[in-house]
């Protein structure tokens, strides 16, 4: 049997270790040449794994059984079109996992509020006594958890539209499906196209598995309409058999397998502040009750969550200037969403990989709460086309540079945001370094007494 993996990355590596362990024959691939994949070639060093760096050949899947991609190689690449003609299997790595997963599944996806919702549920089920292998999108690919053979009760997966695109039989027995505003317009058609692949992760569920869906948001009732799953629904008007009404004093929640619930506002974490983070909650909550947690674990969960170090993170303030680091609002309506957040005048740091999708959505949230903005990255440009005319517009060509130029702008009672509204291929590996960088530049300003 001979595999070819595309993509040297973290999932990469691990689809290559799962298939050599399963005595495959396997060929890996990648864009970068291997001088800038050092890190991976030396973990794999001494392993029967035939490469081909620096780019992929039209001919490398002509002798191939099973082509698996990882979730950043697109599913339409030229040169996967020869497997597809000789009907050779090109799927993604959710897929090739969840073949091998019989414990129960809950995937997450949406545009925003993913991986706080993700997290919150896993931790919904560990505080009801579940032992939870946490993983996907998040951070471990699925395939890990195959490998390592450590059965847990139940798999909680973040997935994105980039992996469900690469599914044929996949199957969550609990999908949430949180919201769906533009985003990876760089990727698809159009926004339909990036809609539809939301929905695919409900096209394999019967009326035995549950769709926990956003009731208010007309996109995702649009792209759900036909499927068979049975419907828990939160963002409701009133109670209906299984869903969560937000109202003043918090959430409400009914479901059949553990009645009514309320969780007051009033126990909600501030890590968690804002209607978005209701939500997020309020879905985490649904689905952890029909995955089998508890009234009392997903309480608890509540009380003691943490946010993602890079999601509203404060990091200093100096001179009575707050820091923020948002690196994780890699789209326009998180990095909206981040803005209305802030308490006071912000100064924002925007820019990345542009995804295309356009910065209307950022208007109505930069003139009524931003003071100035700095763009970087390659989106720079487009996002002062965008902006520009409502603020101050400065370039800056680092985080470092951007940071400085940042606090220049700012007085006390100002907030400085690093919320980009992009991806952050263009400079860094991914968000976290990104968020790293600007907490450096941060620290650095406070050492230097600025
Ligand atoms: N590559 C190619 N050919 C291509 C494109 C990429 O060879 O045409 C190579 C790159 O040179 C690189 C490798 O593929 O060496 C990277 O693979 P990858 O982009 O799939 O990255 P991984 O390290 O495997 O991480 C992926 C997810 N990355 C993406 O979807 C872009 C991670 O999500 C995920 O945590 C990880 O698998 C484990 O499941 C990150 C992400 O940015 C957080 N996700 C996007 C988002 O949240 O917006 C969707």
């Amino acid at each position: 049997m001979h595999t070819v993996v595309f993509g040297m990355g973290r999932t990469g590596e691990a689809l290559v270790r799962f298939l050599l362990d399963r005595g495959a024959r396997v060929t890996a691939t990648d864009n970068r040449p291997a001088h800038r994949l050092a890190d991976v070639l030396e973990r794999l060093a001494g392993l029967p794994v035939d490469m081909q760096l620096g780019g992929h050949d039209r001919q490398l899947v002509a002798d191939a059984d099973l082509v698996v991609l990882s979730p950043g190689v697109a599913h339409t690449l030229d040169c996967l079109a020869l497997a597809r003609k000789r009907n050779v299997p090109v799927i993604g790595e959710i897929e090739l996992a969840g073949r091998y997963i019989d414990e129960p599944l809950v995937a997450v996806t949406g545009t925003n509020g993913k991986s706080t919702t993700t997290r919150l549920l896993a931790e919904m089920l560990a505080h009801s006594g579940k032992s939870v292998f946490l993983g996907g999108n998040i951070g471990r690919p699925l395939i890990e958890y195959v490998s390592e053979n450590k059965p847990a009760d139940v798999v909680v997966a973040e997935v994105s539209s980039f992996q469900l695109d690469t599914i044929v039989h996949f199957r969550p027995d609990v999908g949430v499906l949180l919201n769906i505003t533009p985003d990876h317009l760089d990727r698809y058609a159009d926004f339909e196209a990036y809609a539809r692949s939301k929905a695919r992760l409900f096209e394999n569920q019967s009326a035995a598995d549950t769709a926990v869906l956003n009731a208010a948001d007309p996109v995702v009732a649009r792209v759900t309409k036909g499927i068979k799953s049975r419907r828990c629904t939160f963002n409701e008007k009133g109670p209906k058999e299984c869903s969560a009404v937000l109202s003043d004093p918090g959430i409400l929640i009914r479901t059949p397998e553990a009645g009514s619930m309320v969780i007051d506002k009033q126990m909600v974490p501030l890590a968690l502040a804002g209607r978005h983070n209701l939500e997020n909650a309020a879905a985490a909550a649904l689905a952890a009750l029909a995955a089998g947690g508890g009234p009392e674990g997903i309480m608890s969960a509540l009380a003691g969550f943490s946010p993602d170090p890079h999601r509203l993170a404060h990091v200093a303030t100096l001179s009575g200037v707050k820091y923020y680091d948002d690196s994780k609002g890699t789209n326009v309506d998180a990095a909206a969403r981040a803005v209305e957040a802030m308490d006071g005048p912000v100064i924002l740091i925007a820019g990345g990989r542009d995804k295309l999708g356009g910065y209307e959505a950022l208007r109505e949230p930069v003139r009524k709460h931003v003071k100035a903005l700095v763009v970087i990255g390659e989106a720079a440009e487009a996002i002062s086309r965008g902006l520009g005319d409502l603020v101050e517009t400065r370039r800056a060509r680092s985080m470092a540079e951007a940071v400085k130029t940042a606090a220049g702008l700012a007085g006390p009672g100002d907030n400085v945001l690093l919320s980009p509204a992009c991806a952050s291929f263009d400079m860094y590996d991914n968000y976290a370094a990104r968020g790293e960088d600007f907490q450096r530049a941060v620290r650095l300003l406070e050492k230097r007494g600025l």
